[in-house]
């Protein structure tokens, strides 16, 4: 089940390499745009492209997926905010279990009801434990899952959690303030969680330049995920590109 994405992940975390993902929501935008955002993170050596919305409601996820193939060859893995956000010509899926919530529906309820479609999407499916942080001011994700995030000061509970979702088989671990967030996570609570994990941390949320970008990854993240930011000015692509790739190896 763990294929190709998983072991680029997992290789990229032993050696201490740090990764950067373009987040791209299909909602905002156009095929022409799709085009010329794949031109920038090639030039850029964006590592992955996170396809994804908590809503998506235009119909072009396929469109969407099959345009960042022709134009590029970044791994797209899909991040989806509902089971239907399922491509085929994806990459990998993020299966999503919303693990600092208790919301059933989003720990196991939608797997069950979307697991036939998705097994037979064929795609690289990569259980991945989702944690919401306090970013400051209600996000989309905090309003669409009905959960309460985890509070930005409480980097225990952090660490608790990302610990048991790693002990129950999450083989990721994605802490995100939400898009758009006032306050992307601290570093404190990203270093409290690195001290306890061993799966690739993927952090995202409100990261809006290269030294944010850069402190994360020294405090312990292995994957920066900027969306927001990056729609409003996509010369910060190669600026975070760069800062995260020169962030220091250290192999776990
Ligand atoms: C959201 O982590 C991502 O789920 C990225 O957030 O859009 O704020 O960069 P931004």
């Amino acid at each position: 089940m763990y294929k190709k994405l998983y072991t680029s992940f997992a290789e990229r975390k032993a050696k201490g390499t740090k990764s950067f993902a373009v987040l791209i929501d299909p909602d905002k935008v156009t095929p022409a745009g799709i085009t010329d955002l794949a031109a920038k993170c090639t030039e850029a050596k964006v590592d992955y492209i996170l396809l994804g919305g908590s809503l998506v409601i235009t119909q072009h996820l396929d469109e969407c997926v099959q345009r960042l193939k022709a134009s590029c060859n970044i791994p797209v893995v899909l991040f989806p905010g509902h089971p239907t956000q399922v491509s085929r010509f994806a990459d990998a899926l993020l299966y999503l279990s919303v693990i600092s919530g208790r919301n059933a529906e989003l720990l196991i309820g939608q797997h069950v009801v979307s697991a036939v479609p998705v097994k037979r999407s064929g795609l690289e499916v990569i259980p991945t434990g989702y944690m919401v942080v306090d970013g400051g001011l209600p996000t989309t994700v905090s309003y669409i899952s009905n959960t309460t995030p985890i509070p930005a000061d409480k980097d225990d509970i952090a660490m608790c959690t990302a610990m048991a979702g790693e002990m129950l088989g999450m083989k990721l671990i994605y802490m995100d303030a939400g898009s758009g967030a006032r306050d992307a996570i601290s570093e404190s609570m990203i270093a409290r969680v690195a001290s306890q994990v061993d799966v690739p941390i993927i952090v995202g949320g409100g990261i809006r330049d290269a030294e944010k970008a850069y402190l994360n990854c020294k405090a312990g993240a292995d994957v920066i995920v900027v969306g927001n930011a990056i729609e409003k000015d996509t010369s910060l692509i190669k600026e975070i590109a760069d800062a995260v790739h020169s962030a220091p190896v250290i192999a776990k």
